[in-house]
């Protein structure tokens, strides 16, 4: 018995990291795991075979992580996300196990190319952009850092739609990432979790003659954890993403189906199934959905319910939670933690209200990550109440109390007080779940140094005002990881070649490499590397969606979500504006370097102007690249989906990186990274993470342009009439004219028209006014790409003076600044 159990702790053996080993290891996995033959096997088939084989590398090195971690008794992250866009799986766990070529070998031995395995996997798209592919590269640092972490999320059924265009137009086709079966995740359905919704509260007295609220629910679901590997790369670390997926309970359908209602039965179930269903496409932009506010409360009362009862050990005083634990809030999405934490506290263990406050406190930090008002979450209070009765008498009880103590500080200050009020009035009653996460956390953190400040000064000033130490800021980072080293291979060797590997997990080592963008002959392999991305970004879109990049012209690439504020439209405007003279005869187009502009975006299927933006850039550049007097001179390209895996083959291939949101609204920017990390330039605003990309690679290797924040507060102030621009400046009312002329839309003057007048009458994002400043910037580019020497010399200095923004780094200042974690192994 004791032999049993001793033998069944001990951690599984991986099988033998040899070519050989692989290969007896995955035709294993074929025949058992798959149930096909080699000769029969689909590709499929193989892909699957072949991720068992993988994870089962992995296996020994998981179980072994959660049981050093049980023991060593140390604080965990737990990392609460309603998104984490993962990417590709396959790739990653190779190099994290070191089996590239083992497996390319093995498989190459089976007559099966590893390229093609590849490609059948489909991306987990559970998350819209920047924040939820933030989450992805901090939970990849945190297990290469070796510390203690926990992912919680949503396994959503369907990630972030597949974008199709039809005739330019985008439409939305469901991600069914799931279909063809999802070798990384391990269901436990017999750890389920109850949660509940609905119902009322009651006071009661309860046995020690106290009189207490508990909430009387009245529907409930269960939510499945499904697990994930996080492995560290070659550290032999794996933590663990536990995404919750929502099942109805079977209460709820027994009741049911003894009253014969099979169908009704049915029906309920598939009520309950819808919480983790979908995942919501907005970006920055807030819901105020009731099925969002489930979904929200749904996964962070099964987390936390989970850490408590099974990552504690079951006789774990709560009282020591801050030692065990710090809750960090990606967003507002997850701030109704607090008052789940707060209800079991105290309706479920009973504490007093103040001592739960206390331990709650200490147990919570916040990340913002927006300064656009309108993007920052309220739930109507009607709405709350409905779905979360109990939780919304929390809410009030902690906004008393906090009101109470400001009265204190600024006696008479009624003013003030309605200011800080979690709940606000107008235009209806709501809770401000910023303002809730600001009261909890026992930190508060922007996301880059100029949105920190604005964060403070503009969003929450009568907070900062409050608590000045509360504050902080941790700039955005990137996992090297993923973005470099398997994006990148040909840049990585030639960087492990100058300066060894350790750059990889020490990114702040690639100035090492600065000496050598004044070494001619390794400026030469710089530029081949280049040369090569661009022809694997070639074949790629050929093979993808039938697109033929011309030969040799300057890859100018703007990927993000389509959204006003990053401004497009400003990029449109160039590329039209450019298009005209060149029709007009004003400018000669074999004076400017060829260019190929390329587009990567996907719209919230219900942001109209986004989605105008999408067919005009669409419609715009089949008018360019049919016109043969442009040719070879402007070349448009938008292929469709842009999701992580095209990321990864887009973003080496770049010369010039599009940052050009208007300043004061992209909060940070993490594609902005991504570029400079692989030796593209950046023309881009005093904005987000920009102003330090600019700070740290230097004024002459970055193209400025743009209003400053407080120009553009100014202009705002003083009323912006951007017709103005329009009428003062002949170029863009050109490049106006021209779209609003139907030019792009085979003549018709409607199509476009919501764009030209929104831009003549509206321009909430000031495109007119940067419109000159861009241009001019953008002449400066095609000066500087006309030197080939110099400008590559710029790419190698943008690489070498990036590693401040590896998400490791961000990871160290979270541990300093925020969470005050001992990781496992120290730094
Ligand atoms: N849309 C910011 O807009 C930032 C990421 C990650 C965003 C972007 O500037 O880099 O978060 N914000 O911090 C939100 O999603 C609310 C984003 O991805």
């Amino acid at each position: 018995m004791t032999e049993n159990r001793a033998n069944s702790t001990a951690p599984a053996t991986a099988p033998q990291h040899s070519v050989e080993g692989f290969v007896k290891e995955f035709l294993r996995e074929l025949h058992y795991g798959q149930g096909v033959t080699l000769e029969r096997a689909s590709v499929n088939d193989q892909y699957l075979a072949l991720a068992r084989t993988v994870r089962e590398y992995l296996m020994a090195r998981w179980l072994e992580t959660v049981r050093r971690q049980r023991d060593a008794q140390a604080k965990s992250v737990a990392y609460l996300s309603a998104e984490y866009l993962l990417g590709r799986q396959l790739d990653n766990a190779l190099l994290a196990t070191d089996l590239s070529e083992i497996v390319e070998e093995g498989l190459a031995s089976l007559g099966i190319e590893l390229g093609t395995l590849r490609e059948q996997e489909v991306e987990p798209g559970l998350g819209n952009g920047g924040l939820g592919r933030l989450a992805a590269c901090f939970i990849d640092s945190l297990a290469t850092m070796s510390v203690p972490c926990i992912g919680y999320g949503i396994r959503y059924e369907y990630g972030i739609f597949r974008q199709t265009f039809v005739d330019g137009f985008q439409v939305e086709k469901a991600d069914s990432w799931l279909t063809l079966g999802a070798p990384w995740e391990f269901p436990h359905p017999e750890a389920a979790v109850t949660v509940h919704f609905g119902g009322s509260t009651e006071r009661y007295t309860d046995d020690d003659g106290v009189e207490r609220s508990r909430w009387v629910p009245t529907w409930d679901v269960r939510g499945v954890p499904y697990n994930y590997m996080v492995p560290g790369y070659q550290n032999g670390r794996v933590n663990t993403l536990r995404l919750w997926s929502a099942q109805a309970t079977e209460a709820f359908d027994l009741a049911i189906f003894n009253s014969g209602e099979y169908v009704e039965a049915v029906r309920s179930q598939t009520f309950a199934e819808n919480i983790s269903k979908v995942l919501y496409p907005e970006d920055s932009t807030p819901q105020g959905k009731e099925l969002r506010l489930q979904q929200q409360y749904f996964f962070v009362a099964c987390s936390i319910r989970d850490f408590v009862e099974n990552v504690l050990p079951a006789d774990f005083d709560l009282h020591n939670l801050p030692e065990r634990i710090i809750f960090q809030l990606n967003d507002t999405h997850p701030v109704i933690a607090v008052p789940e934490l707060m209800r079991i506290l105290v309706d479920e263990k009973k504490w007093d209200w103040d001592e739960a406050w206390a331990v709650t406190q200490k147990c919570f930090a916040y990340t913002c990550h927006t300064l656009l008002p309108e993007a920052l979450e309220v739930w109507p209070v009607a709405l709350l109440g409905k779905l979360l009765p109990r939780h919304l008498e929390i809410i009030y009880r902690i906004n008393d109390d906090f009101l109470a103590e400001v009265a204190q500080r600024y006696p008479g200050d009624e003013l003030r007080l309605r200011r800080m009020s979690i709940i606000a009035e107008h235009p209806e009653r709501s809770v401000r779940m910023a303002f809730l996460a600001t009261i909890a956390g026992s930190k508060v953190n922007g996301v880059a140094e100029l949105h920190s400040q604005l964060l403070r000064d503009k969003v929450l000033p009568d907070f900062s005002e409050y608590w000045p130490d509360k504050f902080t800021n941790v700039t955005n980072g990137v996992t090297p990881r993923r973005f470099v080293r398997l994006a990148n291979p040909a840049l990585s060797d030639l960087i492990t070649d100058a300066i060894g590997p350790g750059w990889i997990t020490d990114l702040g080592r690639l100035r090492e490499m600065e000496p050598l963008a004044d070494d001619q002959e390794f400026r030469e392999k710089f530029r081949a590397v280049k040369a090569h991305n661009k022809h694997r970004l070639s074949a790629l879109l050929q093979r993808r969606d039938g697109i033929t990049l011309p030969g040799d012209a300057m890859l100018d690439v703007m990927v993000k979500r389509l959204h006003e504020y990053k401004r497009q439209t400003l990029k449109v405007l160039h590329i039209v504006s450019l298009y005209e003279r060149i029709v007009s005869g004003e400018l000669d187009p074999t004076t400017i370097p060829p260019r190929v502009f390329a587009f990567g975006a996907k719209a919230a299927p219900g942001y109209k102007m986004a989605k105008q933006t999408i067919a005009l850039i669409n419609h715009v550049g089949r008018v360019v690249n049919a016109d043969p007097r442009v040719k070879g001179a402007l070349t448009v390209v938008f292929p469709p989906n842009y999701n992580v895996t095209l990321a990864e083959t887009l973003i080496p291939a770049a010369d010039l990186s599009e940052q050009i949101s208007l300043a004061g609204k992209e909060a940070s920017g993490t594609g902005n990274m991504k570029f400079a990390l692989n030796g593209a330039l950046t023309i881009g605003t005093d904005d987000g993470a920009n102003v330090e990309i600019r700070e740290l690679v230097g004024d002459e290797n970055f193209f400025l342009f743009g209003l400053v924040e407080p120009e553009v507060d100014a202009l705002v102030t003083a009323g912006y009439r951007p017709a103005e621009f329009y009428e003062e400046n002949a170029t863009l009312r050109r490049a106006i004219d021209l779209i609003a002329s139907g030019a792009f839309a085979g003549g018709d003057r409607t199509v476009f028209e919501p764009i030209v007048s929104n831009l003549l009458h509206e321009d909430r994002f000031l495109v007119l006014a940067d419109f000159q400043a861009y241009l001019d910037a953008q002449d400066r580019v095609d000066e500087a790409y006309r030197d080939t020497e110099a400008w590559t010399r710029s790419a190698i200095l943008n690489v070498a003076r990036s590693g401040f923004f590896s998400s490791d780094r961000a990871m160290w200042d979270y541990i300093d600044r925020i969470w005050h974690s001992r990781p496992v192994v120290s730094r």
